[in-house]
C-alpha cells in the first residue's frame, strides 16, 4: 500500500476546498495545477503571474475576479480549506480574507523558497509542487464536488462579477486604466511574454484581464526595488525566450530605466513598451495620506511624475513612438514589431472608477 499522504486526507475531505495560485516563474505547472482544478472540483483563484489565466488548458474553474468578490464579501464563498501554489497572489483584499476566514491553509513550497509571508498557513509543504500533483492524482476521488454548488456558487460569482465589469466599462470613451488592460488581454499573443510594472499594471491585469486560450508568459518584478531595471528586464525576457514581449509600466517605472530604452531599441525579438503615464505613481492615491496632504505637496512627496516628454525621448532611442487613446491603438500595437506606445491616462477619476466598479460587483455577487 501507499504510504498515507496527509495533503491528499486534507484535500479528499475538504467540503469547500479552493485552489489559489499567486505567481510561479513559468508554464511548467500549468498542466498539473489545472488537472487538480479538474480532479477536486476546486475553484481556482489565479493570478495573471501564476500563468493559469491564460492557455489552452481546461479553464473552467479558473476565477479572475477574485479580488473585487471577495471585496464584496458574500458569505457562502468562503473555503474550509486553501490549497496555495506560487508566491502569495497581489491582492491586498485577498490576503486580507484568507487571513480572516480562518479555513486551513495548506502551501506548497519548493524546496529553497519562501511563499508565505502571511505567517497563516496550517502547514508548508515543501515538495515540487508537480511531483506533489502526480502523488495526489490517483489518492483523490474522480471530481469529488464537480458541479456541487460551492464550486457553482464561485462560478457564477465571477459571471456576475464580469458582466458588472464590463457593464461599467462598455460606455468608456478614452482609456481608463481597466479598459487598458482589458484591451491588452485581448491583444497579447499566443506564445507571447508580458512583464507587469508595479505598481498599477499588476494590480489593474489582476483585476481586469479576462483569460484567454493563447499561452501568454506573465512576469513581474514586486517589493522594495520593484521599479529599477524594468525596461531592461522586459527585453532580456524577450531576448531570452526569443519570443515577443510586452512591457506594461509606469511612467516613473521608465524614468527609473531610461538608459534600457537603448537594448530595447536593439534587441532582435519583438518589443512592445506601453507606458501608461498618469502622472506618477498611481496607488498612492488610493493611500489615505491621498486626502489629508495638500494636493501639491502629496505629489511632490508621493506620486512624484516624471515630467518626462516621451516622443524625444522615443526619438532619442531611435524607438518607434506612438500615442495610443482608445481600444483600437491598443490592438493594432500586436502587429507592431517595436514601439513605445505612450497612453496618457488621466488619473482625476481613477480611484473613483475603481470604486464604482468594486460597487457594481458588490451589488451583482450579493
Ligand atoms: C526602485 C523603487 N523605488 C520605489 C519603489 C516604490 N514604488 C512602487 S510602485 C511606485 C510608483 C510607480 O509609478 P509608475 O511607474 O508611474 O506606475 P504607477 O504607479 O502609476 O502604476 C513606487 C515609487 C519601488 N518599488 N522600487
Amino acid at each position: 500500500p501507499r504510504a498515507a499522504c496527509p495533503t491528499a486526507e486534507a484535500v479528499g475531505q475538504a467540503a469547500r476546498g479552493m485552489i489559489v495560485a499567486g505567481r510561479l516563474p513559468d508554464r511548467r505547472l500549468v498542466p498539473a495545477i489545472s488537472a487538480l482544478a479538474e480532479r477536486t472540483g476546486f475553484p481556482l483563484l489565479a493570478d495573471p503571474t501564476s500563468q493559469l489565466r491564460f492557455g489552452p488548458h481546461d479553464r473552467t474553474a479558473v476565477i479572475t475576479a477574485y479580488d473585487l468578490i471577495v471585496r464584496a464579501g458574500r458569505t457562502g464563498l468562503a473555503p474550509d480549506l486553501v490549497l496555495r501554489f506560487g508566491d502569495m497572489p497581489t491582492s491586498k483584499a485577498l490576503r486580507l480574507w484568507l487571513r480572516r476566514c480562518g479555513c486551513d491553509q495548506i502551501v506548497v513550497d519548493p524546496p529553497g523558497r519562501w511563499n508565505e509571508p502571511s505567517r497563516i498557513a496550517g502547514a508548508l509543504v515543501r515538495a515540487d509542487p508537480e511531483a506533489l500533483i502526480e502523488r495526489l492524482l490517483p489518492l483523490l476521488p474522480q471530481a469529488r464536488i464537480e458541479r456541487s454548488p460551492w464550486l457553482l456558487g464561485w462560478s457564477a460569482a465571477e459571471s456576475a462579477a464580469r458582466e458588472a465589469i464590463a457593464a461599467h466599462l462598455g460606455g468608456s470613451g478614452s482609456l481608463s486604466e481597466p479598459v487598458l488592460h482589458r484591451a491588452l488581454g485581448r491583444a497579447y499573443g499566443d506564445g507571447e511574454r508580458a512583464l507587469l510594472g508595479s505598481s498599477m499594471p499588476i494590480r489593474d491585469a489582476e483585476t481586469f484581464l479576462e483569460g484567454g486560450s493563447r499561452a501568454v508568459t506573465f512576469h513581474a518584478n514586486r517589493g522594495a526595488n520593484g521599479i529599477d531595471g524594468l525596461v531592461s528586464t522586459g527585453a532580456g525576457i524577450g531576448l531570452g525566450a526569443a519570443e515577443p514581449a510586452w512591457i506594461v509600466i509606469g511612467d516613473l517605472a521608465l524614468a527609473h530605466d531610461i538608459g534600457g530604452l537603448a537594448l530595447a531599441a536593439r534587441v532582435a525579438t519583438p518589443l512592445r513598451i506601453v507606458v501608461v503615464d498618469n502622472g506618477g505613481g498611481g496607488i498612492f492615491d488610493f493611500l489615505p495620506q491621498a486626502d489629508q496632504i495638500e494636493s501639491d505637496r502629496f505629489r511632490r512627496l508621493f506620486t512624484t511624475p516624471s515630467g518626462l516628454d516621451l516622443e524625444p525621448v522615443a526619438a532619442a532611442y531611435g524607438l518607434p513612438y506612438e500615442r495610443v487613446s482608445d481600444e483600437a491603438g491598443i490592438a493594432a500595437l500586436a502587429e507592431r514589431d517595436r514601439v513605445l506606445a505612450h497612453v496618457p491616462i488621466d488619473r482625476g477619476d481613477n480611484v473613483g472608477l475603481h470604486r464604482r466598479i468594486a460597487a457594481a460587483v458588490a451589488s451583482a455577487t450579493s
